[in-house]
């Protein structure tokens, strides 16, 4: 996700490096949210509007901030408006073009920021083209710098705030937007529709309400009936007569306020917060804030107010939101970052898939002699996760390798091979010099991480950016599951022209397109799931079993356990229960078994056979239409069906739960498990 952030003083004044300073801490505030390119706009000692802009982290674009000398940064400012991004690219890749604000001409009358997706651009894109306008970026966003001063030139007599009502009315998709224009000089104008958007109000005395009245900007422009979602430019609008009174919000006229995505931006600053609604409009001018609704539908039933709410959250609470750990967040943010990471590159109605990361080596990895995908820990689980759907997509052989192990034997490595190279944080030691290890050697390098910029990402070839957002919980979850579908998503890529393979191609991506309500589903298992670690707090040991598809399930649910409840746990691969394992079942071993309706169902219920013939009383994770297992377990949690290589990314969620559970059952630190570190950046 992307963050948004500006910042208005009104009769406060202000240095040009204190209001850079900041921009700068309020983007910092927001780089948990994930993001991969930077950019801020403000006024500098022309009066008009500067623009910096940089790919790669805040301290990227700081560094560029603070080496201009041309900034007149001592300038006291006692009026001014800022605005600040950072971007988490869907449409161009990260660069400083790409980056934001965007801008509406080379004279920058007006610049925009944006977090969300114009599903629209092209249309209004075609038709701003039609009337002789230019793009400079591969951005959604730039459509929207570009209409509103199209709007303008066409209706020079409209406010800041009729423009972007008017931009907000021709716009399709998710945005939140903040406006800054040197045509209107100490004005900000904001609106959202399905991302958040906040507004921080400071200053020095008491407000005089905690409310703010909306108004309602229909009684204000009366919109022509034939109006079109790009037919509207050009057409005539009256604005009725009606006038409303201002009710300044404080007796000093000294103020201060802020625009951003969560309150994490500005909490240092203030804790008195207004949430915008869908299709409200902020307006900040001459130091006074109004909210108005452009109504889409004259039935809008918002409520005539927005209250300004006092926070009472510390910043981290503000970014763990209602969740008591950031691990905790993030399982159950599953369901939107599996979503992210298939947003732009999966696309159901025709069954194709596109990673622009890896397009142009898909013939040379096509080519190649065989796959070998190397990782730790729970990346490795990924890769063993995957293995056997990219050996039936592709038809190639796939090995899959520790990073640590591999190196120790030196494996051969040849030119025609094609290395993957699995990291979340990208930064994974072991990971890194097998990377290096295999790139000397002449073989293609691919990696699969989530933190854009870095080292793997940087020494590889090229590679899919797994869009998890970041991930701070030392344990990983929602990285694995993400880093499961880029690989599924590198499959289909790979099957793309086999004509044999379109029946299983499409099971496949129609079963992607259910997941993030199927892991919602999941997610609701979490009371019952509770329940069962209050049964195994105390235990001194857990087996969990798996095979087939599930195999690396029962891997990563074991790992899950042993990093964050301190349980010794392990993973058995179900086949080989009587190659040694049954020695340890009893009826006091608690062993979880995964059992999913696919080619090795009946092995899996011997399995269960076996395990309760010694007194085991298996707990089960099956499907919701299987009613032969239950009754064979002492518990069970019913999950919904999948196509068979994706339960994996369903199974490994109750694991995940169980995990989290038992470790605050054990009073152990979730987020930060002992002797664990995020990043293993030491062999
Ligand atoms: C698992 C841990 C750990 C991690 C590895 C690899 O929950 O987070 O096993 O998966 O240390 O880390 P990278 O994926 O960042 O390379
Ligand atoms: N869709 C816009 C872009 O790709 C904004 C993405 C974001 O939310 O950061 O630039």
């Amino acid at each position: 996700m992307c963050g948004i952030f500006a910042y208005i003083n009104y009769l406060e004044p202000k240095t040009r490096k204190e209001i850079l300073q900041f921009l700068i801490s309020g983007l910092q505030r927001l780089e948990y949210r994930g993001y991969d390119s930077a950019g801020i706009a403000f006024d500098n000692a022309e009066g008009k509007t500067e623009i910096i802009r940089q790919s790669g982290k805040v301290k990227v674009l700081e560094n560029e901030i603070w080496s201009r000398d041309d900034l007149s940064v001592d300038q006291s400012l006692d009026i001014h408006v800022a605005i600040a991004h950072t971007r988490w690219a869907t449409h161009g890749a990260p660069s400083p073009i790409n980056s934001h604000p965007q801008r509406s001409d080379e004279k920058q009358e007006f610049v925009v920021i944006h977090n969300g997706i114009v599903t629209n651009y092209k249309d209004i894109k075609q038709f701003l083209t039609k009337k002789g306008l230019t793009f400079e970026s591969e951005t959604d966003t730039e459509i929207i710098a570009k209409l509103i001063k199209h709007i303008h030139d066409n209706h020079p007599d409209l406010t800041f705030r009729e423009l972007v009502e008017q931009v907000a009315l021709q716009l399709e998709g998710a945005f939140a937007l903040v406006f800054k224009s040197i045509l209107y000089p100490g004005q900000c104008v904001a609106t959202r529709r399905g991302s958040p958007l906040l507004v921080g109000i400071k200053t020095k005395s008491s407000l005089s309400s905690d409310h703010i009245p909306v108004l309602f900007s229909s009684k204000d422009l009366k919109r022509q009936k034939d109006i079109t979602p790009t037919g509207l430019i050009g057409t005539k609008i009256q604005r009725s007569d009606s006038t409303t009174e201002f009710t300044p919000l404080s007796d000093h006229a000294e103020v201060e306020y802020f625009y951003a995505s969560d309150a994490s931006a500005f909490i240092e600053h203030t804790n008195r917060v207004i949430f915008l609604e869908d299709d409200d409009v902020a307006a900040i001018e001459d130091g006074r804030l109004t909210i108005h609704r452009v109504r889409r539908d004259f039935d809008d039933k918002s409520p005539l107010t927005r209250e300004i709410i006092t926070l009472k959250l510390e910043i981290q609470a503000i970014m763990k939101g209602n969740f008591s750990s950031f691990m905790q967040k993030e399982i159950f943010e599953q369901p939107e970052s599996v979503f992210n990471t298939m947003r732009g590159r999966v696309n159901f109605e025709n069954e194709t898939v596109i990673l622009g990361g890896i397009k142009d080596y898909i013939p040379e990895i096509k080519r190649c002699r065989r796959l070998i995908l190397i990782g730790c820990g729970t990346s490795y689980h990924s890769a063993i996760a995957t293995r056997t759907i990219l050996e039936e997509l592709t038809e190639l052989p796939v090995m899959v390798e520790l990073a640590s192990d591999f190196l120790d034997n030196e494996r051969p490595i040849y030119r025609d091979d094609v290395c993957f190279f699995i990291s979340q944080s990208g930064e994974t030691a072991d990971t890194l010099m097998a990377l290096k290890y295999c790139k000397q050697r002449g073989a293609l390098i691919v990696g699969i991480t989530n933190t854009v910029g870095s080292s793997i990402c940087r020494e590889s070839h090229c590679g899919v950016h797994v869009n998890a957002g970041p991930e701070i919980g030392v344990a990983s979850t929602k990285a694995y599951t993400s880093q499961f579908i880029s690989l599924v998503m590198f499959a289909l890529v790979l099957s793309e022209d086999r004509i044999s393979m379109r029946p299983r191609r499409t099971e496949i991506i129609q079963g992607l397109k259910m997941l993030p309500d199927q892991i919602n589903s999941v997610l609701k298992l979490d009371d019952q799931v509770k329940a069962i670690a209050e049964e195994l707090y105390t235990k001194g040991s857990i087996m969990i079993m798996g095979r087939g598809y599930n195999h690396a399930t029962c891997l990563e649910g074991a790992l899950k356990i042993k990093e964050l409840t301190y349980i010794p746990s392990e993973g058995v691969l179900a086949g080989e229960l009587k190659h040694g394992p049954l020695a340890l079942v009893d009826e006091a071993m608690p062993v979880i078994m995964i059992v999913t309706r696919d080619k090795v169902y009946t092995k899996c219920m011997n399995a269960v056979q076996q395990v309760t013939a010694r007194g085991g009383r298996p707990i089960v994770i099956c499907e919701e239409n299987d009613n032969e297992t239950p009754t064979m377990a002492y518990k069970h949690l019913k999950i919904p069906h999948v196509v068979d290589c994706l339960q994996g990314i369903l199974t490994v969620i109750p694991l995940q739960l169980l995990s989290y559970h038992i470790a605050v059952l054990r009073g152990c630190n979730v987020d930060c498990p002992r002797n664990l570190a995020k990043s293993v950046t030491t062999e």
